[in-house]
């Protein structure tokens, strides 16, 4: 499986980026600054308003500076009567976030995503080195051991809820840190 990275990154996004350029400046820079204040709201108050569906804890494992990715780990601990499936999750301190599992194929280890993390009701999933874990992709600056970065985790239903997690230095790195995964060679 490959998430795309940064030599990948759809062609598309360019040519808007170009787009944008040629159009209005300031009529255009007032409607982007708009939205993503409302969008940025609609995160924090959804977050905020709807009651935690997890508890949910865990950190972020420190890597060199300039690593394109970051692994994180979490506990989640579902203490209601209803199974809570996790189907995305973003960070301001990522370009993007996604669930991924690393499995053994054919004697080699690899990470693929995970669509949807079912945490049932009651139960407890554990993230892992070697497991499943938070991948935190393109840090937007580096991020030391001491720091906190605020992930906000999506539920099936469209609830949001976001949780701050610790950046700290953790044994042995795992393949999860600090280097990229696409295709082969890499
Ligand atoms: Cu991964």
């Amino acid at each position: 499986m490959s998430h795309p990275g940064p030599r990948t990154e759809p062609p598309q996004s360019h040519a808007s980026r170009r787009g944008l350029a040629h159009r209005p400046a300031r009529f255009r820079l007032g409607a982007i600054c708009g939205l993503g204040a409302a969008a940025a709201a609609l995160v924090a108050s959804a977050a905020a308003a709807a009651p935690a569906r997890l508890e949910v804890t865990g950190h972020v494992r420190a890597a060199p500076p300039g690593a394109p990715v970051m692994a994180g780990y979490l506990t989640l601990r579902n203490p209601g009567r209803r199974s809570v499936a996790i189907t995305g999750a973003a960070s301001p301190a990522f370009a993007r976030v996604e669930v991924h599992r690393t499995v053994m194929r054919d004697g080699v280890a690899r990470m693929e995503p995970v669509q949807r993390l079912e945490v049932p009701a009651g139960g407890t999933v554990r993230m892992a080195p070697g497991g499943m874990h938070l991948m935190l992709i393109r840090p937007r600056r580096a991020l030391r051991p001491g720091e906190t970065v605020r992930v906000v985790l999506r539920f099936a239903e469209g609830a949001e809820q976001a949780v701050t997690l610790p950046v700290r230095r953790g044994g042995m790195a795992g393949m999860e840190d600090g280097h990229h995964h696409d295709g082969p060679g890499h």
